[in-house]
């Protein structure tokens, strides 16, 4: 529809894609544009690039409504950025180099008074320190050739397309009057509240929600190596401690995976680090967890006498359940450190990654089975439920409470 004018999404990633098809469903004019020629010609022949329940129902309704994509940068009225910002493994600092590129592409084809709209997780000061000065070296004047404004996502992987249609959202602009349009072209799709602010408090506010949220988990994560030492079952010390009233405590695990939670805190370590303290403590002990389950497998094959590390497998190699995204995978962090400490290679399977994330992944669950005596139950999949009456005799370590029937096992342990 013309009313909202051409819709460019530029990066067609776990991001980039749900939004552009979104908008395209519920009636807006969308082109695709992703650098990465795979990625583009599976879109064009009607493959999805990653599994996202409802994904391929909204897919369908967006190409019925015309969404187009394309590895070139089109004219526009308003482009939405969603390319990775990952970050500079000494300094900590936002690497924007994928971000530099796609905006320096979008301002080589934009026309007058088109809005660039940044939807990748950026920190504080980022679109000062990296964007601004690419339209002033052009001479492209803020305010009346080209609009600023950022949009950070919030969508949770897993549960993707509904809560891109009810989350609430925050837009940070140049001008209230821009962030008036920005939120029109959202509100397309978007039913949550869509509050409206300047440029750096969204940048910043993103941040902290992925901080708090890590900050959370190595809280429970610590809890889970004080009661090991103290000789108490962590589970049940949270579900009780989780009845006062203002107490939520999360769930302890192998580690925090995957592209937000384990980035974006190195954001504010990296800009600030006398002051991030607690985040930069929180970062370490997520971190330490894969080393933790590998303790843990070595005490439990010195405790079960089991000799033999490569019939030890691992059961989910994704960073979180129901997911193909494997990104910062604890699972991918334990087989390297296996593969230091312990004789290679360990056996690893899982339902949702059709392709092998580590060599020799099995895909068969049966086999996988047959090879190992001792399985690490790492994630949570939905399969495990419906798979577990296979799974008999076994020595299982269950890092993520499956709650599942533990009769037919050898011996059952925890994190
Ligand atoms: N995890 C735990 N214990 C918990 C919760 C999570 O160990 O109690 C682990 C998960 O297994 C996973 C990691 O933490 O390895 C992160 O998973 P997650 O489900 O907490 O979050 P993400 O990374 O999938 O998505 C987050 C969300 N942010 C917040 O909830 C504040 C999502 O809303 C963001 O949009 C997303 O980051 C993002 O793209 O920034």
């Amino acid at each position: 529809m013309g009313q909202k004018g051409r819709v460019s999404v530029v990066g067609l990633g776990y991001i980039g894609l749900p939004t552009a098809l979104m908008l395209a469903a519920h009636g807006v004019e969308v082109v695709g544009t992703d650098y990465d020629a795979g990625i583009v010609e599976k879109l064009r022949a009607g493959e999805l690039t990653f599994r996202e329940r409802g994904l391929k129902a909204l897919y369908r309704q967006a190409v019925a409504n015309g969404i187009w994509f394309t590895t070139s940068y089109e004219k526009a009225d308003l482009y939405i950025v969603s390319v990775a910002t990952p970050y500079l493994k000494e300094s900590k600092k936002v690497d924007p180099r994928y971000l530099v590129s796609a905006v320096e592409e979008v301002l080589s084809v934009c026309g007058k008074g088109a809005v660039l709209v940044i939807e990748s997780t950026i920190p504080p000061g980022t679109i000062d320190r990296w964007i601004r000065p690419l339209l002033e070296q052009r001479g492209i004047k803020e305010g009346e050739d080209v609009h600023l404004a950022h949009a950070p996502e919030r969508i949770i992987p897993g549960d993707m397309i509904r809560e891109l249609t009810t989350n609430p959202r925050t837009i940070g602009a140049e001008s209230p009057e821009i962030g008036e349009q920005v939120r029109e072209v959202y509100r397309s799709f978007c039913t949550g509240e869509i509050v409206l602010t300047d440029i750096r408090t969204a940048e910043m506010s993103k941040v902290v929600e992925n901080a708090y949220r890590d900050v959370n988990i190595a809280f429970a994560n610590e809890l889970s190596k004080i009661c090991r030492a103290g000789g108490l079952d962590v589970r049940e010390v949270i579900r009780i401690a989780n009845h006062h009233p203002r107490v939520d405590i999360l769930s302890p695990g192998p580690g925090v995976g995957g592209h937000c939670i384990s980035v974006d805190p190195w954001f504010l370590v990296g800009d600030w680090p006398e002051q991030a303290r607690l985040i930069r403590q929180a970062r370490d002990v997520n971190d330490s967890m894969p080393g933790v389950v590998l303790a843990r497998v070595q005490e439990i094959m010195e405790a079960e006498g089991l000799r033999d590390p490569s019939r030890v497998g691992f059961y989910g190699v994704t960073y979180k359940e129901d997911v193909d995204d494997v990104r910062e995978s604890p699972t991918l962090q334990l087989v390297e450190l296996m593969e230091a400490h312990l004789a290679p290679p360990p056996k690893v399977f899982d339902p949702m990654c059709a392709r092998d994330a580590v060599p020799g992944q099995y895909h068969d669950f049966q086999a996988f089975l047959d090879d190992i005596d001792l399985m690490v139950l790492m994630v949570r999949h939905s399969h495990l439920r419906e798979a577990w009456p296979q799974v008999r005799d076994k020595v299982v370590l269950d890092t993520r409470d499956c709650a599942l029937d533990r009769s037919a096992q050898r011996a059952w342990y925890t994190l």
